[in-house]
């Protein structure tokens, strides 16, 4: 017999669901209609095995008390911020994740973001399409990226990737993170808050969770300065979100570039009228690539789990 799983949402790649469907016995709660979830869930909660789900989804306590035989829980993305540990751990169930499989793509995205505020790139679109450049409507210069700083918050596969992205279009790059990361040339500040004074932009790929909340303050925020850009691909939870959009619009803060939201898919209209900004709407890891091989990572280790191998991405 093949083992349950809840999947709890698609994987873009054909090949990871078929294999999903091939190795275990599935229950797809994405295919159920959202008002009908919670019973199917109960349904089948006695004899499931294995959860696998998202970053953004996770596992919450509630779940996890549903379902008494559950061993694993793999997550389709590196944030765990939503896995209940405490839920998890005292009953021993395994949790893995997508470590290294989506950086550079994740990275990609933050300096497009970076780009896309510092050169205007959505007002200039509209420009164009508007017929503004015929109209000989005048444009303002925007500025250069070439020896500004750029403070990176969060210092790991991630911060670095686009450190060394930055890097090369001649910025200069500095990070901060509680801990020192060794081995890296990177100049670490001595604080959030420095690093968000002494920087034009600031990146943030630090992880989500209890202890990153609400760490992009209105101090940080305003540390950062009307000339200052704020770029985030990691968690809307680490950013106060109510700050920054007054910080934006009272332009006390110069721009913001943001993939991620306090409570996605919800977007603050106050956000959305705001012209300094480039919305994404989560998309860091939505490339064809990099979702076939997260969805691999969590098949692989679902495989693993069950074969009773060691997991390939387990995380402590
Ligand atoms: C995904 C993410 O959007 O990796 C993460 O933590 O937030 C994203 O890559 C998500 O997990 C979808 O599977």
């Amino acid at each position: 017999m093949k083992p349950e799983i809840l999947v709890m949402a698609a994987s873009p790649s054909s090949a990871v669901m078929a294999q999903l469907d091939q190795h275990f016995d599935c229950h797809h709660v994405w295919q159920i209609p959202q008002d009908e979830r919670a019973a199917f869930i109960a349904g089948v909660a006695p004899t499931v095995r294995a959860v696998a789900t998202t970053g953004q989804i996770g596992i919450d306590a509630a779940l996890a008390a549903q379902l008494p035989k559950l061993e694993i829980v793999a997550v389709n993305g590196i944030g765990v911020d939503a896995v209940d540990f405490a839920a998890l751990r005292p009953r021993g169930i395994a949790v893995t994740n997508t470590p290294g499989v989506l950086t550079d793509d994740v990275a990609d995205l933050a300096v497009t973001l970076l780009m896309s505020t510092a050169r205007r790139i959505p007002a200039l679109d509209a420009y164009v399409r508007a017929g503004q450049w015929q109209a000989k409507v005048p444009l303002q210069p925007s500025r250069t990226l070439r020896g500004k700083v750029a403070g990176i918050y969060g210092f790991g596969r991630i911060g670095q990737a686009v450190a060394q992205r930055l890097a090369a279009f001649g910025m200069d790059v500095r990070y901060w993170q509680p801990n020192v990361k060794a081995g890296v040339t990177v100049p670490r500040a001595a604080s959030l808050l420095a690093l968000a004074r002494d920087s034009d932009y600031l990146v943030v790929c630090a992880p989500g969770g209890d202890a990153t909340r609400g760490q992009v303050s209105a101090d940080v925020i305003e540390a950062l300065g009307a000339q200052g850009t704020l770029v985030n691909v990691a968690r809307g939870t680490v950013v106060d979100e109510a700050a920054l959009i007054s910080a934006l619009a009272a332009g006390r803060l110069g721009a913001a570039g943001l993939d991620v939201f306090e409570a996605e898919p919800v977007v603050p209209a106050a956000l959305t009228a705001l012209p300094n900004v480039v919305l994404t709407p989560h998309v860091g890891s939505l490339t064809e690539e990099t979702r076939h091989a997260m969805g691999q990572l969590v098949v692989d280790n679902l495989l693993a789990h069950f074969a009773g191998q060691p997991l390939l991405t387990p995380v402590d």
